[in-house]
């Protein structure tokens, strides 16, 4: 089976087996009940220059799609496997991910001790999503795990197919993370700190293996697979989403443009693209382009476990 080549990556660390171990077992119970479960991949990657990592390259990625989209397939009965970058957008928190809890804590009056109360008004809606919030963790259907780096990320989504491979179609891949396209190999990395006094820096960097790959084909060949494209051109994401479609052989690419991914995506498979957007009038009432794009791919997989 192909794997992340170890002497172009950092090995795996200890705590890569131990979040190997809780996925396969999440894996296993939910997929024991007949849930479906997917794995969501959400954030940017970093990118060590040197192993004794002072600096890095890292990308505009905030997590937000990737940590609303997990909200909506709770919502929609899966069980999700949230392989996010440490300190992205997380689910539910993010709604007030600007927000400084320090301004919306208040102690309350002398006689109830050390209570302490909140400015609703600073957090709306919070009475809502706390209720959702407790009732995905009663339901055990959210499963997060951390990654940093580009390594991190590669090690851990080998390991996440793995786990999820034995549940064949009822299994979901929804790769929305930003990885970098570009690394330096451990091999060839400086260990300490490079030295500006050595002058200008010049950086070669090897292209990062695509996993969409060995994912399709080796490592869960049977699953319901989503990945995104993005663009900053407009007149090229079509042809390059169906390219990406005929490249890897899986059955989604949502390609979408930076400026406007909040808003506009286009669900793209072999034989159909469809276009979903959210209008003005729609982001004032609260709706996300995340809710419609979930609701439009769980009904694809559906389909596609009908036809297996
Ligand atoms: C996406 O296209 C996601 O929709 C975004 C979401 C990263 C734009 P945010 O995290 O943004 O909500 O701020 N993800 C995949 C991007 C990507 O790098 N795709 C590769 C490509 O386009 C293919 S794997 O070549």
């Amino acid at each position: 089976m192909a794997a992340v080549s170890s002497s172009d990556f950092a090995p795996p660390p200890v705590w890569v087996e131990e979040a190997a171990r809780s996925m396969e077992k999440f894996a296993r119970d939910h997929g024991a009940l007949g849930t479906r479960v997917v794995l969501i991949t959400s954030g940017g990657t970093k990118v060590p220059l040197e192993s004794r990592t002072v600096r890095f390259l890292d990308n505009f990625s905030s997590g937000r799609r990737g940590s609303a989209s997990a909200e909506y397939f709770v919502q929609a009965g899966y069980a999700v496997i949230f392989l996010h970058r440490h300190r992205s957008m997380y689910p539910y928190s993010r709604r007030y991910s600007n927000l400084n809890w320090m301004d919306a804590l208040t102690l309350g009056p002398q006689s109830s001790g050390e209570q302490v109360q909140v400015d609703r008004s600073l957090v709306p809606g919070i009475v809502g999503i706390l209720q959702e919030y407790r009732a995905m963790k009663e339901s055990g259907r959210l499963l997060p795990v951390e990654f940093n780096t580009l390594s991190d990320y590669l090690h851990l989504l080998q390991a996440a197919a793995q786990a999820l491979s034995p549940l064949g179609s009822n299994a979901m891949f929804y790769l929305a993370a930003a990885v970098s396209d570009f690394y330096i190999p451990a091999s060839e990395m400086p260990e300490h700190k490079i030295q500006s006094s050595s002058g200008p820096l010049q950086l070669t960097m090897k292209m990062v293996p695509k996993m969409l790959s060995p994912l399709v084909k080796d490592w869960a060949p049977k699953a319901f697979v989503i990945s995104f494209k993005l663009e900053t051109d407009p007149s090229i994401l079509i042809e390059r989403a169906r390219k990406a479609l005929a490249t890897y052989q899986h059955q989604v690419v949502i390609a979408n443009v930076l400026d406007s991914r909040r808003s506009y995506v286009v669900v793209v498979t072999n034989t159909t693209e469809s276009r979903l957007s959210v209008s003005e009038e729609e982001d004032r009432l609260g709706v996300e382009i995340e809710e419609k794009i979930i609701k439009d791919l769980a009904s694809r997989h559906t389909n596609f476990l009908e036809c297996q």
